[in-house]
């Protein structure tokens, strides 16, 4: 019988399959699809201390193999998520979640923590220094190891709670960044977040995405997360997150065996409402294939 079991920061998962912050809101719309319970967590959307619109649109554009977003935060705001989300969550899901938590200042990130510590289905932070689509804040802590470690100290100073941080592949030395939330206090990293890109509309000559760049997502990157979940489970004591363009089975095996003890699946969840679920199906037989009883056995069984 395939063990699909994996422990994050002291919390067991019957399975590391879980989708990705800004892919599945907060779960209400999925849960007509299928059972929400068979996830192994819930990575909520991004939530800021005020309700936000998001960007002008367009916001989506579609690539090869990819997906590029500037969807701007657009989430409802701490107290409507405290209000109405989680207590709406709690009767679909029934499982401990994972709060996404994004700000524009150093004391917002804290604000945020300091509430969502308090939610009782909340098992973990996830800290979002790796947004690529805002002008001030999201990204902009994410690129340099001594602002990203005063975000993860003062998030740590307000939670007994696990803190993870989701890191950007945009960073110049994204093991430097690493290093530096651990050292800050960090339990565990989440990586990656999307990578900046670019269309442009032939006709008219302008960007596609009303906002200029935006995120790509999707299978195109699953390469380039696996490198890095690599680079930085080489450099780091602490459990990862991996993300990017996991889209099967044999995407989160790759992902462990790359260095990561769970696994979110974003764009995928987009294209097939059902993608989580018919991941979680296929586990137990692609770990047969491979010769795996235990998940938790192949975590960085692919470094050196
Ligand atoms: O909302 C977004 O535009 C967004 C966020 Br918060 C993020 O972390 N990553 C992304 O690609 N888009």
């Amino acid at each position: 019988m395939a063990d699909t079991r994996v422990t994050l920061a002291g919390l067991t998962l019957d399975n590391p399959v879980i989708p990705a912050s800004g892919t599945f809101g907060f779960g209400a719309e999925f849960a007509p699809w299928y059972d929400l319970d068979v996830l192994g967590s819930i990575a909520l959307k991004s939530t800021t201390l005020e309700p936000r619109a998001g960007n002008d649109l367009p916001r989506i554009a579609e690539t090869p193999a990819g997906l590029l977003n500037s969807i701007g935060l657009e989430n409802p705001g701490l107290a409507a998520v405290v209000a109405n989300e989680l207590p709406q969550l709690a009767t679909i899901y029934h499982k401990p979640v994972i709060a996404n938590i994004a700000g524009f200042s150093v004391e917002e990130y804290a604000e945020c923590a300091a509430v969502l510590d308090r939610q009782p289905q909340v098992g973990w932070l996830e800290i979002n220094i790796s947004c690529p689509n805002v002008r001030h804040g999201g990204m902009s802590f994410g690129l340099d190891p001594a602002s990203a470690a005063e975000v993860t100290a003062a998030v740590k100073a307000v939670t007994t709670k696990p803190v993870f941080v989701k890191l950007s592949p945009n960073a110049a030395d994204i093991v430097a960044i690493a290093r530096a939330c651990t050292e800050a206090g960090a339990d565990g990293l989440s990586l990656i977040n999307t990578l900046l890109g670019r269309r442009i509309d032939l006709a008219s000559r302008r960007p596609v995405l009303a906002n200029g760049d935006g995120g790509l997502s999707g299978p195109a990157i699953l390469p380039v997360a696996l490198r890095l979940v690599h680079q930085v489970a080489r450099a780091v004591d602490r459990p990862i997150i991996g993300l990017g363009g996991v889209a099967s089975a044999r995407d989160v095996i790759e992902m462990m065996l790359a260095g990561a003890t769970a696994v979110q699946v974003g764009s995928a969840n987009l294209v097939d409402p059902l993608a989580c679920q018919r991941i979680i199906a296929d586990l137990p037989r692609a770990m047969d294939e491979l010769g795996i009883t235990a998940l938790s056995d192949i975590i960085g069984a692919a470094q050196p």
